[in-house]
């Protein structure tokens, strides 16, 4: 289980970004700034390049994900010049991050940006308008969290992984079955809670969990996110394990990839009846010991998007001062992050700021009875990104402001995957406040650093903030994007009888220093 496997240390050097693999005369460990790697790659250089990576593995899954459900919907020609544009940009990136092509790190920077950009338009955006098409634009709803969504009384199916459309389909089956209980997890599950109410067990660091409980009956997975751990777990208990993607093999899983919606049909009616004839294999004792747990299914409102958010209210009280501004939650929550107290911190800001939240940082938040509907609001899973950064841009025309000049801030704390790192620089070319907490490929000090962060102001007028410590960036955000120096006033008709600007979108907030700031 997972608990058990987070004994393995990670390494010192690789998890600053330090360890270079982009060859074989390696891995190169850069223990400090005098070290060169075999090659004379400096840290640098190796930091520059392990974070281009990142981003375009980030990007190509993203993408992957929007070309899988546009084929599944029968729009195989449809994008082509997108599609060509992505293959390029990726690939490009691979290109000049390997050993002896780019050794400035500055540029490979500047293209980890350029590949963030391509997340968003040809990753997040399509991913979620099809999404949208196939299972119907999400609706404000009251919504079930956590493992007490599983039924002792019926049976479980769980599905897991982030291309919800091949499963409506088994959602839509499951959902005229009074004997199946269907529930979510990670972002395939946020997907369907926000869309179609399913129940969503359990986020990323859970998935174990759900079937260790003992009481389900088949986990239905597609791709991204599912735990190479799960073949072995499965034949520990009666679960089995269907694989729905075409992309991902999976040892010891039954593959039904869906391909089409005949396909997804066909296959829901075969998973039913797998399901239902495995029931007769749960574990008495499993049942009993689920059916005397005494945790009851934490409740959450659900289903936010651009379409059903008041915008037009929230830029009043933004440029009331009523609301300070817009932080955004988004990605992963990582077992290994050293510092906890994210929760708290948003629950913080939540006073005088909305938070919009998508992935496994809105299932956080949720678990800890956040997600109100009031302050702090459920957009999706992770590729429901877009509906976030659509909230952002109408926002900003009604205000009749660029994004650069608004209070806006991404927040991924404890990113785990190359995905996260592609969306949150995706939100710093919109020129967002995007702020990253440990681990992250680019460690905080370093010259690369703050290279990163000027090409984020001077190409996109973004602000980037590396901050592990939660407490330093609830007083960044409260402090305003520019930090101690504040904007120039962006509403000067409302400047205060002295001529001084305190209006809070001009982020003139003169609070304490933060304790690290970046250029
Ligand atoms: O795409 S938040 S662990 S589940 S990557 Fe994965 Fe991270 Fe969870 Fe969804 Ni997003």
């Amino acid at each position: 289980m997972l608990k058990d496997r987070l004994r393995l240390p990670p390494c010192s050097v690789g998890a600053k970004g330090f360890c270079c693999k982009a060859c074989l005369m390696g891995p190169c460990r850069l223990p400090d700034e005098e070290t060169r790697g075999v090659c004379g790659a400096s840290r640098d250089l190796v930091s520059a390049r392990n974070l281009l990576r990142t981003v375009a593995a980030g990007t190509a899954a993203h993408c992957g994900h929007a070309r899988h459900v546009l084929e599944f919907s029968g729009m195989r020609g449809s994008g082509k010049k997108t599609g060509n544009s992505q293959f390029w940009e990726i690939s490009e990136a691979l290109h000049v991050s390997s050993m002896g092509v780019g050794a400035d790190p500055e540029d490979l920077l500047s293209r980890c940006l350029k590949t963030a950009a391509l997340d968003g338009s040809c990753g997040l955006y399509p991913a979620t308008a099809r999404e949208d098409a196939i299972l119907g634009r999400p609706k404000r709803r009251d919504g079930h969290l956590e493992l007490a969504c599983l039924d002792a009384g019926k049976v479980n199916i769980a599905v897991h992984g982030h291309e919800p459309a091949l499963l409506k389909a088994l959602a839509t089956a499951a959902a005229a079955s009074p004997d199946i209980n269907l529930v979510g997890v990670c972002c395939t599950g946020a997907s369907l809670l926000a869309s179609m109410g399913v129940p969503l067990a359990a986020a990323f660091t859970m998935q174990e969990d759900v079937v260790a409980t003992g009481i389900v009956e088949a986990m239905v997975v597609d791709s991204q996110c599912v735990m190479p751990s799960l073949p072995d777990l499965c034949e520990c208990f009666h679960t089995r394990l269907i694989a729905a993607s075409s992309l991902a093999r999976i040892p010891g899983a039954l593959h039904l990839p869906s391909r089409s919606p005949a396909e997804a049909s066909a296959a829901a009616v075969s998973i039913l009846k797998l399901a239902r004839e495995n029931r007769k294999n749960r574990s008495a004792a499993a049942e009993f010991a689920f059916r005397t747990r005494p945790a009851a299914p934490k409740e959450a409102v659900v289903g936010f998007s651009e379409y059903n958010l008041d915008l037009r209210e929230t830029a009043a009280r933004l440029k009331s001062g009523n609301l300070k501004g817009v932080v955004a939650a988004v990605g992963c929550v990582n077992p290994r992050s050293k510092e906890g107290g994210w929760v708290n911190t948003f629950r913080e800001l939540s006073a005088d700021h909305l938070i919009l939240t998508t992935g496994c940082m809105a299932f956080e938040l949720g678990r800890n009875g956040l997600l109100d509907g009031k302050r702090v609001f459920h957009m999706g899973s992770c590729v429901n990104n877009a509906r976030i950064a659509e909230v952002f841009k109408r926002l900003a025309d009604i205000l009749g402001r660029k994004i650069p000049q608004l209070p806006f801030w991404v927040s991924c704390p404890m990113p785990i995957t190359e995905k996260s790192a592609a969306i949150g620089l995706y939100f710093a070319t919109l020129g967002c406040g995007a702020h990253f907490g440990e681990p992250f490929p680019i460690s905080p000090g370093t010259r690369a650093a703050a290279a990163l962060a000027g090409l984020i102001k001077a190409d996109y007028g973004g602000t980037a903030l590396l901050e592990a410590s939660p407490a330093a960036f609830a007083v960044r955000v409260r402090e305003g994007r520019a930090g101690r120096k504040g904007l120039p006033c962006v509403f000067p008709d409302q400047k205060g009888p002295s001529g001084d600007c305190s209006h809070q979108l001009c982020q003139g907030n003169k609070g304490k220093v933060p304790k690290q700031e970046f250029p």
